[in-house]
């Protein structure tokens, strides 16, 4: 499918999708919004793709949502259509690993994009934040909820309240980002994490990606509970014993997704 505001290539079975406003530092619009939620169900529904990466230009992941379209709604509109909840819910249900490759600026909606893909690279570039306060709004889809739980209350509050940017070394220390490299590599790196995601039974990869998301819905002991079970059910599945053989074998497994 043609897409005008995102780029989207499928090469050795990983989906990269790229946000190309670079007039506006990739503010998110409904085009684009709804783009991206399309092409990520296109790939999640494709035989073809075993992994995502979300990635932006240098100078920007995304510079939030698109201010001059929110600025003339009024609350009757934003409130009846439930703004931004189709696009929390549609990224939410995609059952393939996303990585966010996030360099520049991931601020407001942008910061709250990155964080609902599966994790995040960052370049040494890369500026978290979520500024809304400056605007007379707050975060709209994971800045006071995601964000506390990745990095806890105290900077979030901080975040939140006083709208700073955190560096991408800040971020990483705080739990934010998985790893920060030098932005030259950004792509280089997340296209090597996916290839090794790629290489995984994709069965088993989708099992580890509900497992952990459900982290944040349980308390502990029903947490373990639904992790022990997904273990219990991976016994069903070909891969597994494909997986063992061939570590038994000493050789390289071949998954088939089974
Ligand atoms: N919306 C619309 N246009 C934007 C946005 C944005 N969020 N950010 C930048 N732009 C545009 C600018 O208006 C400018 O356009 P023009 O050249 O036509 O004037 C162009 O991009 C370049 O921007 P700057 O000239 O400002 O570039 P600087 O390098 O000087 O500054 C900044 C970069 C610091 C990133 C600055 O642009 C900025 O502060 N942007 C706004 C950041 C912000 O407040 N983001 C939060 C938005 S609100 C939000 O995200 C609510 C989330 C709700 C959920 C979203 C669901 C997906």
């Amino acid at each position: 499918m043609a897409y005008e505001t995102i780029n989207v290539e499928v090469q050795d079975h990983v989906c990269q999708i790229k946000l190309n406003r670079p007039e506006a530092l990739n503010a998110l619009n409904s085009e684009l919004l709804s783009e991206l939620c399309t092409a990520l169900e296109e790939a999640d529904a494709s035989d073809k793709v075993r992994c995502i990466i979300l990635t932006g230009s240098e100078k920007a992941f995304a510079a939030g949502a698109d201010i001059k379209e929110m600025s003339e709604k009024s609350f009757t509109e934003v409130f009846s259509t439930n703004l931004f909840a189709g696009v929390n819910d549609r990224v939410s249900a995609i059952r393939k690993p996303i990585i966010a490759a996030v360099a520049g600026y991931a601020l407001g909606g942008g910061c709250e994009l990155a964080m609902l893909c599966d994790f995040i690279i960052a370049a040494d570039t890369a500026k978290f934040g979520q500024p809304e306060i400056n605007l007379g709004v707050i975060a709209g889809i994971g800045g006071t909820q995601r964000l506390t739980r990745f990095v806890g209350k105290s900077k979030s509050m901080d975040m939140n309240l006083t709208g700073r940017f955190m560096t991408a070394e800040e971020a990483e220390r705080a739990g934010l980002v998985s790893r920060v490299v030098p932005a030259k590599k950004l792509l280089d790196e997340a296209t090597a994490a996916a290839h090794k995601i790629a290489e995984k039974s994709l069965l088993t990869a989708m099992a580890v990606k509900e497992t952990v998301n459900r982290s944040y819905e349980l308390p502990l002991s029903e947490g373990l509970l639904f992790e022990r079970r997904v273990f219990h059910s991976m016994f069903a599945t070909e891969d597994q014993k494909e997986g063992m053989a061939a570590f038994l074998e000493k050789r390289e497994a071949q998954f088939r997704d089974k």
